[in-house]
């Protein structure tokens, strides 16, 4: 998968790709993260990305042009399953909307700053419109590395035991059950005596009890 990521402060976007399995996704070239810059798109000697707001009203704009040339000198690479625009006032990203992104080919996304971007380039090239969460971040940069991150997860090949996304918090609308690790008893503190058993039936249905229990007392909205 190529993800195209098109920005105002691409410097927020150098790291995140760079450790774990998002490395190890871009080491097997199974995602391929390409950050670009649109200050070189940007208009006159400045390179001018940004303008004051029709009609009043604090807070600079991203200009229309600048995004113009740059997605259609991007679309000339590739052909893009998805236009996606970072915006705290388009459609939550969860877990379904992951699972769907990640069968694509090649995604475009595009980070707001300042106020937000010409309606234009929403009404006429977006395609998709995403939210990470009912809050307002100062820029789409970090929004888009957790929806990367959300989505190059889930691509066929990343993770190394495969199955282990479908135990995941949300993949079923319950999440994870409690884990442990060694030492069984640390300062007193010990581990649920079931899952030192090795009757495999017996830890299976506590897992499964222990999610439901979790999932009532932290979402119970999960469970309607
Ligand atoms: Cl995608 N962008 C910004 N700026 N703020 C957000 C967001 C996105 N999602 C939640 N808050």
């Amino acid at each position: 998968m190529y993800i195209d990521i098109l920005c105002a402060v691409p410097s927020l976007l150098e790291s995140p790709f760079q450790h774990s399995i998002l490395k190890r996704a871009s080491d097997r070239n199974l995602l391929n993260v390409n950050v670009i810059d649109l200050r070189k798109y940007g208009i006159g000697k400045h390179h001018q990305i940004d303008d004051y707001q029709y009609g009043g009203g604090a807070g600079m704009v991203m200009m229309v042009e600048p995004l113009y040339n740059a997605i259609t000198d991007l679309k000339k690479k590739r052909t893009y399953d998805h236009i996606i625009y970072m915006t705290p006032d388009g459609q939550q990203l969860d877990q379904s909307r992951a699972n769907g992104l990640s069968l694509a080919e090649n995604l475009l996304i595009i980070c707001g700053h300042y106020k937000g971007i010409d309606q234009r380039i929403r009404d006429h090239l977006v395609t998709l419109e995403i939210s990470i969460g009912d809050y307002v971040l100062s820029g789409g940069e970090l929004a888009a590395a957790v929806l990367v991150d959300a989505v190059g997860r889930l691509i066929p090949g990343v993770l190394n035991d495969e199955s282990s996304a479908l135990f995941d918090s949300y993949q079923d609308d319950m999440l994870a059950p409690p884990i442990y690790t060694r030492p069984a008893t640390f300062k007193g503190w010990t581990v649920p005596d079931v899952l030192l058993s090795g009757d495999d039936a017996a830890i299976a249905s506590w897992r499964d009890e222990q999610a439901f229990k979790h999932t009532q007392r932290q979402r119970p909205d999960l469970l309607d």
